[in-house]
C-alpha cells in the first residue's frame, strides 16, 4: 500500500493531536468507480472478470509508543461492499457482513452503490498497545462479478499531553486574627 496510508500524527510529545491517521480520500484502495471515484491504488481481483476474488486482504503495522495516554480512538471506513477490521488479530470493526463465521468465501450481506460507496462508517475501537500493531482489513466483495471493490480507512485517537510540568497553587488567601491558627490548602500536582 502506498500513498499517506499509515502516517502517524503523534510525533511531537508536546502537543494534543490524533494518534494516526489512513489519511481517508488520499489512499483508497480497490478497482473500478465507486459513486464516481477511483481508488488511488488498484488492486487486483484476480484472472476471471466474471468470477472475481470473494476478498481481499490489507494489513498494517502501526507503531505506538505512548499508548496509555492514548483514548476516543474512532474508525472511519469506507466499504464496497462489506469489511473486517482486525488489531492485532482480534475483530474491531464489522460493516455489511452476515453473523456468523468468515471466511474467504463469504460474501458481504448487500451490494452497496450509489452515495454510499462512499459514505464512512465510524464507530469508537479499543485503543493500540505500545510496541508494534497490525491493523488489518478484509473487504468482500458482494458477487462474484460485481464491478468494484473500494476500501479507505481513517483511525484517529486523542493523546494528552506527555509529561507535562508540575503545577502549584498556594490556595485562597486568608484572614486569621491571633492566636488562631491558619491552615493552609495550597495543592501541587504533577503528571509523573
Ligand atoms: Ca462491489
Amino acid at each position: 500500500m502506498g500513498g499517506c496510508i499509515g502516517a502517524i500524527l503523534c510525533t511531537r510529545p508536546d502537543q494534543f493531536c490524533g494518534l494516526l491517521k489512513w489519511t481517508a480520500n488520499c489512499t483508497t484502495l480497490g478497482y473500478d468507480d465507486a459513486n464516481g471515484q477511483l481508488p488511488s491504488t488498484t488492486t487486483s481481483y484476480g484472472p476471471d472478470a466474471n468470477n472475481k476474488y470473494v476478498t481481499t486482504y490489507f494489513r498494517r503495522p502501526i507503531v505506538v509508543s505512548n499508548a496509555a495516554s492514548i483514548s476516543n480512538v474512532v474508525v472511519s471506513v469506507q466499504r464496497d461492499d462489506g469489511v473486517v477490521l482486525y488489531l492485532n488479530g482480534t475483530p474491531i470493526f464489522t460493516n455489511n457482513m452476515p453473523v456468523g463465521p468468515i471466511s474467504y468465501l463469504t460474501y458481504a450481506s448487500t451490494v452497496i452503490g450509489g452515495v454510499d460507496e462512499t459514505t464512512f462508517y465510524s464507530q469508537n475501537v479499543p485503543s493500540a498497545m505500545n510496541g508494534t500493531n497490525v491493523l488489518a482489513a478484509e473487504i468482500h466483495q458482494a458477487n462474484s462479478n460485481s464491478s468494484d471493490i473500494i476500501f479507505d480507512l481513517q483511525l484517529t485517537g486523542e493523546s494528552l499531553p506527555f509529561n507535562q510540568p508540575p503545577s502549584v497553587s498556594p490556595g485562597p488567601n486568608q484572614s486569621i486574627t491571633l492566636p488562631a491558627i491558619a491552615t493552609l490548602s495550597g495543592t501541587v500536582a504533577d503528571d509523573h
